[in-house]
């Protein structure tokens, strides 16, 4: 009787082992890195492009400079539960190039974000940020 009971503890562990193995290779395969760019607008204004961008927990939004103004990213509003810490407001980018990343992680959770660029929000420069599957 202990031998059977300890095999089968023995192919549940086998099994859980299986399991989590094949949930943290999904997991590293399937994070995408979606590409922001602040750019210059025609008319003298500024704009991330895309401005509206949807992404899944464990992809990396990466902000990147092609503008000839500084820019940073602020988040003006959140889902309940989300907390953005350091990540509420980025570093400036200056340099042309330069980027920021943007981690959608646990403090990221599904729903609508809204983010502006604090000294161009009055010029249009904002965006949103919908994390969890796509709207349709
Ligand atoms: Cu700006």
């Amino acid at each position: 009787m202990d031998s059977l009971r300890c095999l089968t503890a023995a192919v549940a562990l086998g099994l859980a082992a299986s399991f989590s193995t094949r949930a943290v290779e999904a997991q590293s395969s399937s994070p995408h890195v979606i590409i922001v760019k602040m750019v210059d607008m025609p008319n003298a204004q500024f704009a991330f492009q895309p401005a509206a961008v949807v992404a899944q927990r464990g992809d990396t939004v990466r902000f990147v400079q092609a503008s000839s103004a500084p820019h940073d990213v602020a988040f003006r509003s959140t889902p309940k539960g989300a907390k953005l810490g350091a990540a509420s407001t980025s570093p400036y980018l200056i340099a042309p190039g330069q980027s920021y990343d943007l981690v959608i992680d646990s403090r990221f959770p599904d729903g609508a974000y809204t983010f502006v660029c604090e000294p161009h929000e009055g010029m249009g420069m904002r965006g949103t940020l919908t994390v969890g599957a796509p709207a349709r």
